[in-house]
């Protein structure tokens, strides 16, 4: 799915801005029928953002259900020879758009775009009413998956197994964009590269059959040279002596495709240009290489999360934790625990950081409910997290439309390396095997180009996991000297390398830490080991670092997390998760030292590349 760009044929107009924002109080939108008229703008929320840390209102923060966006929009009056179509970057979790009284698109599923064409509702230079009514309930068939429950009181309750605020609402951009009647529907991009040659395959999607010779296809370097040129809807470009993507060194070619009205008539009716970065990606043995070579991820497990605004996307925000991420030495992160705004990999494309990209299937696991997070235990008519009564047949849908979601949108960002198909799932559990194998399939259908993996969680031990077998790449998530072993970091660095030896004498895939870290309050001080304390934080991570560089699979280490990020309130979740390397509000605490020394100086693990 292209993002929607400005070019000499198309025209972008931004929506974000400041919108007329309502709380549903009935049970029943349709009764409502709220945008068949104008809702006054008592309440106003701003677009990008999550809505709920905007007001005071608890009953807002913490409301189940609908709630109704609403703005005026003109469609541009020269627009009368285009299509055009609205765009929702995403709607979190569940989006229903309304052009006046006519409905125009819903779409389940948070954090990936959708959009409807509305060429035939507004006549250009019209004004119309545009609706957006966001439901944030979690059920057993939505990924990320959670229930609703109604408690005493009568009010309704969200549930769910992650560790992350519930942030709601229309935390990304939404755009109206005209298109020519024949345009570029889709591209998708696979690069390879072999020694100094890079290679460009490429196929192109038009909105309506045209003949091969109208499509012409442009590669551009980074100079504007150009480099290629062919006509068609698919081929291959083959680079001599090519500029390649390198992990901190990113070369971005253009490729721009344009539909001409007739061959050779110079006529342009469309035009689309998509960055492409030449690199190829492969898992040999042990080793994760990227342009053949061993690669060694440092970096973070992250979060959307800023105050004020939750999830809601931010320029300002994003590229500051780019460059913290870049003075700690971080080369990599991953999008936990669901696809981040394209805006970030657009960004991470340009500047050469590595990225893992997961889907929203985090928390498909009722071990973890009544331990590790403290929520509510899962019902007791069925323990078991695969069951017809919780994660089943429409969960398992509902995941396999998040991937294709997902590599539809990010098929084509060189910084995309890796595909993970869920974190921590109860990968122990009867009935898992079951139900990812099918996924798994489905994702290298999509994409043979990428590994694909999942993040293991340690209830799901080597002798116990029934999965991994079906992955590329084994990234784990642990957490000795904290869950298990806290202030004890001895007899956790045995454990930890333990596990690690065992993982890595059954499987002989590279091992990625994907998660490892230890809650600590900025501030607190303490010579002996005492857990929250900013110096127990580093010695943790010093301890991990120790036993990385002692297995020879390990090929990557993401601490969890970037920075301290909002959850829903526990006695061990006090104003959020406080893992961050940084504080919520990005300031450093003493372990941002402890990684920048060991991923700008020491790189003890380099000998292993
Ligand atoms: C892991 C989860 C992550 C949590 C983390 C933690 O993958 O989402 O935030 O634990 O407990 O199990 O901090």
């Amino acid at each position: 799915m292209l993002k929607p760009q400005a070019t000499s044929t198309r025209e972008l107009v931004s929506l974000d801005g400041i919108w007329s924002f309502a709380v549903v109080t009935t049970t029943d939108v349709d009764e409502e029928r709220i945008w068949t008229g104008v809702i006054p703008p008592k309440l106003q929320a701003p677009v990008p953002a999550s809505y709920n840390d905007i007001f005071v209102q608890e009953s807002i923060r913490g409301h189940v259900g609908w709630v109704y966006y609403q703005r005026q929009v003109f469609v541009p009056h020269g627009w009368s020879q285009e299509r055009y179509f609205l765009r929702l970057d995403a709607a979190t979790h569940q989006g229903r758009v309304y052009v006046d009284e006519h409905f125009v698109v819903e779409h389940i599923g948070g954090y990936t775009p959708f959009e409807a064409e509305i060429t035939n509702l507004v006549a250009p230079g019209q004004p119309f009413r545009l609706t957006v009514l966001v439901n944030n309930e979690l059920t057993w068939h939505t990924i990320p998956p959670g229930r609703v429950e109604v408690g005493q009181n009568g009010e309704r309750k969200q549930y769910y197994q992650h560790d992350f605020f519930n942030y709601s609402g229309l935390a990304r951009s939404v755009w109206l964009y005209s298109v020519p009647t024949v345009a570029v529907d889709d591209i998708t991009v696979k690069t390879d590269v072999d020694g100094t040659t890079g290679f460009v395959d490429f196929e192109i999607k038009t909105s309506q059959s045209i003949d091969e010779d109208r499509v012409q296809v442009s590669l551009i370097d980074e100079v504007g040279s150009l480099i290629y040129q062919t006509v068609g809807h698919k081929n291959r470009a083959v680079v001599k002596s090519a500029h390649l993507w390198e992990p901190g060194a990113a070369y971005l070619y253009q490729l721009r495709v344009e539909i001409m009205a007739a061959p050779g008539s110079g006529i342009v009716l469309d035009s689309y240009q998509l960055a492409v970065g030449v690199r190829s990606v492969k898992v040999i043995g042990n080793r994760f290489l990227i342009n053949d070579k061993p690669f060694y991820f440092t970096g973070f497990g992250r979060h959307e999360d800023a105050p004020v605004r939750g999830k809601g996307h931010d320029n300002a925000y994003m590229i500051h934790d780019f460059h913290l991420m870049g003075w700690t030495g971080a080369n990599s992160f991953r999008c936990s625990h669901y696809p981040y705004a394209e805006e970030v990999l657009e960004y991470a494309d340009r500047h050469g950081i590595v990225v893992i990209d997961e889907t929203p299937a985090v928390g498909l696991n009722l071990g973890i409910v009544g331990g590790v997070f403290g929520v509510k235990p899962s019902p007791k008519s069925s323990p078991l997290t695969f069951s017809p009564d919780t994660i089943n047949d429409k969960t398992q849908s509902a995941h396999a439309q998040a991937i294709r979601e997902l590599i539809a949108r990010d098929k084509n960002h060189p910084c995309v390396v890796m595909w993970a198909v869920a974190n921590e799932p109860a990968s122990a559990e009867p009935g898992v095997r079951e139900y990812m194998e099918p996924l798994v399939t489905l994702n290298r259908q999509l994409d043979p180009t990428r590994p694909v993996c999942f993040a293991n969680m340690i209830h799901a031990p080597v002798e116990k996991d029934t999965i991994t077998d079906l992955f590329d790449v084994l990234c784990l998530n642990r957490y000795y000297g904290w869950y298990a072993y806290n202030a004890d970091l001895d007899t956790a660095e045995q454990a930890l390398e333990e596990d690690l030896l065992g993982w890595q004498k059954k499987y002989g895939n590279p091992i990625i830490m994907s998660e490892y870290g230890a809650d600590t309050q900025v501030g607190l001080h303490a010579t002996l080991d005492v857990p929250w304390s900013e110096e127990y934080q580093s010695r943790l991570l010093d301890m991990y670092h120790r036993v990385f560089d002692r297995v020879d699979s390990v090929v990557g280490e993401h601490v969890w997390n970037f920075a301290d990020f909002q959850c829903p309130t526990t006695i061990f979740r006090i104003d959020g998760n406080k893992k961050g390397i940084f504080t919520r509000d990005r300031r450093p605490k003493s372990a941002a030292q402890t990684l920048r020394r060991r991923w700008t100086e020491q790189k003890t693990y380099e000998k292993k590349l």
